[in-house]
Parts: structure tokens; C-alpha cells; sequence
């Protein structure tokens, strides 16, 4: 039990009360920008939670997003009223979206001036968040506050994760209205993981699951982030092990095997049959007559029409939440539980099964292989294949074994980074997947940076994303956070220009092309060290200077790609 602290005039007011309760649940950060209510709090009167001023509320919803994916707990974010609670909106939508139990705070109107639409910048913020998040709510007495966040963070941690608002009218933010600083605040009773839902008979249900794995010949687990939140990593690896089982991630779930683990078969995008020129979806499901998901989530974007190739399947639906979406997943097998409990009970109900004959995938690797080593010195611009191949080669030099996260921003490049970067631990990769809101790169570095402070953090981006929220180099250079960041610049939106070429069979300026940004001196003028390479030897030479700066630096890689108007392969989304 802890009391609120104050300083030795001040009386406790609802702001104290506040942060004592998010750092009696574990949270040690508050990402945001403050606005008036600057006059009602002051974030380090709270030993052991720091505020973390970003210059964009979208970067500290992100930034909360990844520190609280990470490290497991709940992490916040802060925005004044309005306008900054309506910039903090995407950040919500990607915490929602992508699955991450974020504490949202906004300011808000005093109490008593509260009218939506006619109060200077004031919005109803519940109305506009309750819809993407997993609680909403404004505070109406001070003294609950301890109550409200007890709720959010509950809410937060329960299967799907995702965030929670708090409402703060500046006026009882700052009161201390029945606030008793004697007063023992209750335990906090912060979940140690998420709480999911538990299917009474589950267990059945599992062991029809172990039946069908019995006589499959081919089965392959298919993996998503809530196997990595359930603790299940170690035990679907020993499983997969035992029983020469290949696993398959979602883009989240890279890294629940190792990078060059035998039956790590990697992680699925729908576009990279035309990214390889290769049939790889059918090479990686074809032969397989069982899928096992396993932290299945459909918001992690990898689709059932990914897996329905070739022969017929029996399927198996392994969450902590009931089925959302029978229209385009109805499983053979329906088992609602947690993953950890569910591996386990399918390990020992197939203790003497003899393990699999695994299909051969060699086709694919020596693809990917190939296609990675691409020595051709391209005229106009490296392509995105050679940069990720010297990515991954600096960070095996510089990161501990089993160590270091590579980041990808939002944009054509992130499907490759999908296929080809490495990821060594869990979340040794980190994209967006449900949200993909672009700009999400310098925000997603920071969480995973200030998650792993002795790690490596190499970020890839694209031009159009990371010139979208660029102004946030201000902010990783202030706190000095060794990020090495990549910019792939091809002074478009490429992935638009993609789409443009598919439905149009050309591509139409104005809408995707830019005039041009120096992103060394964009780099400089925000206090980062940067450099330009433009061939795999200038940029393996950059990275590893980067990487041994210790703090901030970024590299300009002028990029192309190859697809011709209407030529790009298939796409499987
Ligand atoms: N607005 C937001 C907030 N998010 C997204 N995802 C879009 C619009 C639509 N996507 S992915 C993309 C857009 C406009 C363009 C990315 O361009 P880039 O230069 O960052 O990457 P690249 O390699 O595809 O050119
Ligand atoms: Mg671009």
C-alpha cells in the first residue's frame, strides 16, 4: 500500500492521485504534448513515471503502443483538449487496431463548460474515442480517479488488449475534492498477463484438435501476437521442435522462432508472390492439410484466403476470444482459451505422436536467397531487397544473440521487411499491421528503443512516411536514442503509385509524387548525425557507423522500384 505524495504545501489533487495510480499499475512513461491543463499538473511531482514531451500526439500514442507491447504492461499517453485529443485519435486507433494496452489521457473543458461543438476547442472525446478503444470515460468527481484507472487498465489487459481514455476536465484534474493523502490507496491488481476468455469445455475442443494433428500429414502452426502475450513462445517452440512442425507468423508475430531457425518458414504478406515473382503462398501452404492458428487475429492482416492453396485443409481456431469473424474463418476446430494453457494440453495429449514429415520449402529459400544477394548496381536508385539484406547483415554484427529490434514505417518497403528482416526475439520486428497508419516508424523506434535500452534499433522508412512525422527527430535526438534510421527515398508514395498502376495501368503524378527532400539535412537541422549511401558498400559502411554512434543517426538510401505500369504480380489482399 503507498500513499499520494505531495510536496509540502501543496494539497493532493486529482493529477497526483492520477499518477500514483498509473505507477502503482507499472506504468512508467506518459508520451504527449501538454496544453493548458499544464496549470493543473506537473508530471514529475510522481517518483518512478516520466513524461516523455513528443511533438505530435499521434507519435505519443505510438510510442506508448510499442513501450507497452514490449515490457508487457501498460504504458500512457497524454493530449490537451481538442485538437490534441483528436491527434492522439490515430494513436488510439493504432493501439486498438494493432492490439496494445495503451492508457489514453486527454484533457478536457472545465466541468461546468462542457458543450461539445460551442466551448472553445472542445469536443466530446468519450463519444469520438469510445468507439476505438476497449473503455472510455470522463472523470466527474476527483476523488474516483484511482477507480477510473483501476477500470482502464483492466479493460486494457483484457484479450483483445488495446487502449483505454480517460477524460480530464482541467478543473478536477487540479482539485482535491475528497483526496485524502493518509488515505491507503487498495492494491493495484494489474494483470501479470492479458485476461481472455475460457470456453467451458475447452478442453475438448483441444483434444479434438491433438486428434487431427495425430493423422495430419503435413500440419503447419500458423502464429499471432496473442501467443507472444500469453507467454507461449518457449512452448510452441518445443512443440514445433518435438513434433518437426513449421511455424508461420503474422508480420507482428516475427521472431517466435529465430531468424535462421530450420523451421521458422517465416511470415506471410499478400504481396509476395509479386515481390519474389515466385509462388511462394502455395510452396508455404500448398502441401499443408492442417493449419493450426495459434494466437490466430485477423486484425494482424494475415487472411485465411492466404492459406487456402492447394490441398484441402482442416483448420484450427486457437484465442482468447470468441470467433469475431465467422464470415471469413470458420475453423474445423474452435478453441477459445489461452494459448499457453492450450500448447501445453496439445503437447501432452500427443506425447507419443512421432514427429512429421516437414514439406519442403528449399524452392523459397533459394528464391529469397537469391534474391537478396542481388549484386547488380542499380543506376537508379538500390532497391529495397539489397537494403534490408545489409540491415540485417550489420544487425547479426552488432546485436547480442537473440538481441535487437528492426522497425519498419509504413509503405511498399514494410512487405519486404515482412519476408526479409531478421527478428531474433519476439517483436524483433515491429510494423503496424491492423492500424498502418504511416509516420508510425520514429515513434515505433523510440517505444522499442526505450523498451531495449541496450539493444540495437534499426528503423527503415519511407520518404512519404517519414516526412509525414519527421518533425519527432527533434524528439529522438533530445533524448538521445541510438536509433538508426533508414530512409528509402524515392520522392513518391510508392505504394500508392502501385495501386495507381494496377487499377489505372499508370501512374498519375499529383497524387503521388513529390518534389524532393534532403533528408541528411532535415536529419542535422533536428540535431541527428546523417549521411546519404547509395550503394549496398556505402550503406553496409553507414550502418555500422550508426551503429556504433550511440546515439541518433540516419542514412538516406535514394531508392526505385521495379514494377511497370500494370506489371506487378499477384496480390493475395
Ligand atoms: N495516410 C495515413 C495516415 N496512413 C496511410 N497508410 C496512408 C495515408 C496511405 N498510405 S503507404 C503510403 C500511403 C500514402 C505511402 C508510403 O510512401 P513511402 O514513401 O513512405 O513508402 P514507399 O516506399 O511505398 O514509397
Ligand atoms: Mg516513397
Amino acid at each position: 500500500m503507498s500513499r499520494v505524495s505531495t510536496g509540502p504545501s501543496s494539497k493532493p489533487t486529482a493529477a497526483h492521485a492520477l499518477l500514483a495510480r498509473l505507477r502503482d499499475h507499472g506504468v512508467e512513461k506518459v508520451f504527449g504534448v501538454v496544453g493548458r491543463e499544464a496549470a493543473s499538473i506537473l508530471f514529475d511531482e510522481v517518483e518512478g513515471i516520466d513524461f516523455v514531451l513528443t511533438r505530435h500526439e499521434f507519435t505519443a500514442g505510438v510510442a506508448a503502443d510499442v513501450l507497452a507491447r514490449i515490457t508487457g504492461r501498460p504504458q500512457a499517453c497524454w493530449a490537451t483538449l481538442g485538437p490534441g485529443m483528436t491527434n492522439l485519435s490515430t494513436g488510439i486507433a493504432t493501439s486498438v487496431l494493432d492490439r496494445s494496452p495503451v492508457i489514453a489521457l486527454a484533457a478536457q473543458s472545465e466541468s461546468h463548460d462542457i458543450f461539445p461543438n460551442d466551448t472553445h476547442q472542445c469536443l466530446d472525446s468519450v463519444s469520438i474515442i469510445a468507439p476505438m478503444s476497449k473503455y472510455a470515460v470522463e472523470l466527474e468527481r476527483p476523488h474516483e480517479i484511482t477507480d477510473l484507472v483501476d477500470s482502464a487498465v483492466t479493460a486494457a489487459m483484457t484479450e483483445p488488449v488495446g487502449p483505454s481514455f480517460i477524460s480530464l476536465p482541467v478543473d478536477l484534474l487540479g482539485s482535491s475534492e475528497g483526496i485524502d493523502a493518509e488515505a491507503e490507496r487498495p492494491l493495484a491488481r494489474t494483470p501479470g498477463k492479458p485476461i481472455g476468455a475460457v470456453q467451458d469445455g475447452w478442453e475438448q475442443a483441444a483434444d479434438e484438435a491433438a486428434e487431427l494433428l495425430k493423422t495430419a500429414r503435413h500440419p503447419v502452426l500458423v502464429v499471432g501476437a496473442a501467443a507472444i502475450r500469453s507467454g507461449a513462445v518457449p512452448a510452441v517452440r518445443a512443440l514445433a521442435e518435438r513434433l518437426n512442425v513449421p511455424v508461420i507468423t503474422t508480420y507482428i508475430a516475427k521472431g517466435v522462432l529465430p531468424h535462421g531457425h530450420e523451421l521458422n518458414y517465416g511470415a506471410v504478406t499478400g504481396y509476395m508472390d509479386g515481390i519474389l515473382d515466385f509462388p511462394a503462398l502455395e510452396t508455404l501452404f500448398g502441401p499443408a492439410d492442417l493449419i493450426l492458428t495459434v494466437g490466430y487475429d485477423y486484425a494482424e492482416d494475415l487472411r485465411p484466403s492466404m492459406w487456402q492453396k492447394g490441398a484441402e485443409k482442416k483448420t484450427v481456431r486457437v484465442s482468447p476470444t470468441a470467433n469475431p469473424i465467422p464470415r471469413v474463418y470458420r475453423p474445423t476446430v474452435d478453441v477459445v482459451t489461452d494459448v499457453l494453457a492450450f500448447v501445453e494440453h496439445l503437447d501432452a495429449a500427443t506425447v507419443s505422436l512421432e514427429a512429421k514429415e516437414r514439406h519442403d520449402i528449399e524452392p523459397l529459400r533459394a528464391r529469397v536467397a537469391e534474391f537478396l544477394a542481388d549484386p547488380t548496381a542499380y543506376e537508379d536508385g538500390m532497391r529495397v531487397h539489397q537494403v534490408i539484406d545489409s540491415m540485417n547483415t550489420v544487425m547479426e554484427e552488432v546485436a547480442e544473440s537473440g538481441e535487437g529490434t528492426i522497425v519498419s514505417d509504413i509503405g511498399f518497403f514494410r512487405h519486404y521487411g515482412v519476408l526479409f528482416a531478421r527478428a531474433d526475439q519476439p517483436f524483433g520486428f515491429l510494423t503496424s499491421a491492423g492500424c498502418s497508419s504511416f509516420g508510425y516508424g520514429i515513434p515505433a523506434a523510440m517505444g522499442a528503443q526505450l523498451a531495449r535500452p541496450g539493444q540495437p534499433t534499426f528503423l527503415i522508412a519511407g520518404d512519404g512516411g517519414f516526412h509525414s512525422n519527421s518533425a519527432d527527430l527533434e524528439t529522438i535526438a533530445r533524448l538521445n536514442l541510438p536509433i538508426v534510421t533508414v530512409v528509402v527515398n524515392n520522392d513518391t508514395n510508392g505504394l500508392i503509385e502501385l495501386y495507381q498502376n494496377l487499377g489505372h495501368r499508370r501512374s498519375h503524378d499529383p497524387a503521388v509524387k513529390f518534389t524532393g527532400v534532403d533528408f541528411v539535412a532535415l536529419a542535422e537541422a533536428n540535431g541527428v548525425e546523417a549521411t546519404k549511401a547509395a550503394d549496398r558498400q556505402e550503406l553496409l559502411a553507414a550502418l555500422r557507423k550508426g551503429a556504433e554512434l550511440g546515439r541518433p543517426f540516419l542514412i538516406e538510401v535514394p531508392i526505385n522500384y521495379d514494377f511497370q505500369p500494370g506489371g506487378f504480380g499477384a496480390l493475395s489482399i
